[in-house]
């Protein structure tokens, strides 16, 4: 699929903030694959669908998270962690994505996991740093994102769960094994 055509896809899912945020996210994959080797085509389509599902309803969400059996703890956590699964679901039974690793930068986007590809990486990252992204300690990890991609995607993580738990929220699990695991091969 083209740019344009994903673009047009995606801008009908989105409010027009979320569509310039995807905007940001995509220049910033493109930036990151090149810098780092990744596919450039499969990181434009994963930044282009990689918040396809954040607007749907949490009824919708729930039931596909029961239905295509989903981890269900998703359920007892924040239900913003709930797009990005749900997401590479329904780019691929809606939009007819089929490429596996696009799907699981998708699905991986919010809480990263173990092991994760350089494609994940790149997306996890390209939706923390692009340019329209204002909180603080995002020029610190854009400035890594020159040097280590692991580096960045360590100090990005790092400043999710100390925001969360700032607040008093709960911490996805999957957030600290993504953590644990780029923390003990970076060793
Ligand atoms: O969809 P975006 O806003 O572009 O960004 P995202 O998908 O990376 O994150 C969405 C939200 O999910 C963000 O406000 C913080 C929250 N979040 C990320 N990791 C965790 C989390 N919430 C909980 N409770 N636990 C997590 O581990
Ligand atoms: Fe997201
Ligand atoms: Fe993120
Ligand atoms: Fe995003």
């Amino acid at each position: 699929m083209n740019r344009e055509s994903a673009l047009k896809i995606v801008k009908e899912q989105l409010t027009e903030h979320r569509y310039q945020h995807t905007l940001g996210v995509m220049e910033t994959a493109l930036f990151l694959a090149n810098q780092y080797g990744a596919d450039e085509k499969k990181a434009e389509l994963a930044a282009i669908f990689h918040d396809y599902a954040k607007f749907r309803p949490k009824e919708e969400m729930k039931k596909v998270i029961i239905e295509q059996n989903m981890p269900e703890c998703l359920l007892d956590f924040n239900s913003e962690l709930w797009h990005a699964p749900v997401g590479a679901f329904l780019v691929q039974k809606e939009v007819s994505i089929q490429d596996d690793e696009v799907l699981d930068a998708i699905r991986y986007h919010t809480s990263g996991r173990t092991k994760m590809t350089l494609l994940e990486k790149v997306i996890y990252l390209a939706d923390y740093i692009e340019p329209g992204r204002h909180f603080p300690g995002v020029e610190e990890v854009r400035e890594m994102a020159k040097e280590s991609l692991d580096k960045a995607l360590i100090k990005s993580i790092q400043n999710t769960i100390f925001f969360l738990m700032k607040k008093g929220q709960p911490v996805f699990p999957t957030t600290f094994h993504t953590y644990n695991d780029l923390i003990m091969q970076s060793g």
